[in-house]
């Protein structure tokens, strides 16, 4: 498969501005700005980005509780999802859901999800519908490693396999489900083995090496928007923070996460750009301080807004659909 300049580029930029959004949540975070949990996607960035970088706008993603990263990937607005962490009116669910409940519908993005394996019956949803429609559109549904020892992941791959669903079945194997290591929670070591259970392809790629995310992602998707039917994904990568803000995340041995913090994908990809002069330093760093100057407009923008109003605290509680079906 032959990636385009302008396709390598935009998944640097896309790496760098989810590296961005969650080193200034990180801090935000740690001065008292943003309530509530955050768990962050700091390097597992390549993941997201090598999927979404196959996906169109009308395509779907389902997400987790560690979204934010999806959602930068596939074009979630910065400063509407600064202010949503913020807990501020101008957010993306006008304060009111946080970190984990971000959704765009205009972008193909079916929410973050606070319920490990939720997604995945979300994205046979949303792939039954497409299939049902007629389109050619594809969901993604991200999810840990963890979760797949879901009785939804089950269910959910199963369905999807019978009724050959344009779906892509995206687990980031980041080592860890909280404090759990991969080792103790499951007895077996690729994820992708348990593609076999269901008739369906299982492919486990290096998740920090974003070609190989992108490579694998794309034949992928083109399977399922030819009608023939989903395929496990597994990338291996690293949570390099605790499971939430706030988690030490002492349980990680010391040797394990310096290894891992040498094969951070986005000097990795630097790398490869320069080497193969796809880009130029000067390229490289006009980007970086395009992300730079995105990210502290969103701060900016999440600041200076208002607090939600106290009246509307009972608004919004049913979700529009409910609404526009009750005025029929
Ligand atoms: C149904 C359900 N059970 C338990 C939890 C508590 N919980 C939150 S995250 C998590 C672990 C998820 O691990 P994994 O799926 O590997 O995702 P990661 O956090 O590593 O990205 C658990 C058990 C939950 N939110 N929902
Ligand atoms: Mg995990």
């Amino acid at each position: 498969m032959k990636v385009s300049k302008e396709a390598m580029k935009d998944m640097y930029l896309r790496m760098v501005r989810i590296r961005e959004f969650e080193s200034k949540a990180q801090s935000l975070f740690a001065d008292g700005k943003i309530p509530g949990f955050v768990h962050l996607y700091l390097g597992e960035e390549a993941v997201a980005t090598g999927v979404c970088e196959c996906l169109r706008d009308d395509d779907y993603i389902t997400s987790t509780h560690r979204g934010h990263g999806h959602i930068v990937a596939k074009g979630g607005d910065l400063k509407f999802m600064m202010a949503e962490l913020y807990g501020k009116a101008t957010g993306y669910c006008k304060g009111k859901g946080g970190s984990m409940h971000i959704a765009d519908r205009d972008k193909g993005i079916l929410g973050a999800n606070g319920i490990v394996g939720a997604g995945h019956n979300i994205a046979v949803g949303a792939g039954l519908s497409a299939q049902y429609r007629g389109t050619d559109q594809v969901c993604v549904c991200f999810f840990g490693d963890a979760s797949t020892n879901q009785g939804t992941f089950h269910e959910s791959l199963n369905m999807a396999a019978i009724w050959k669903l344009p779906i892509i079945f995206v687990c980031e194997n980041n080592n860890y489900g909280i404090s759990m290591s991969q080792a103790r929670h499951q007895a077996i070591k690729d994820v992708a083995d348990r593609g076999a259970a269901y008739g369906i392809p299982g492919i486990a790629v290096d998740g920090n090496d974003v070609m190989a995310v992108n490579e694998a992602a794309a034949e992928a998707v083109a399977r399922a928007r030819k009608g023939q039917g989903p395929t496990l994904l597994e990338c291996k990568t690293y949570r390099w923070r605790g499971h939430f803000e706030g988690d030490p995340g002492n349980y990680k041995p010391k040797e394990e996460q310096e290894a891992w913090l040498k094969k951070d994908p986005i000097p990795r990809f630097k790398t490869f750009l320069l080497e193969n002069k796809i880009l130029t330093a000067e390229e490289i760093a006009a980007l970086d301080q395009q992300v730079k100057d995105e990210m502290a407009e969103a701060i900016r923008f999440a600041d200076e807004s208002p607090d939600p109003a106290v009246e509307t605290v009972v608004q919004d509680i049913y979700s529009d659909i409910v609404e526009e079906v009750r005025a029929r």
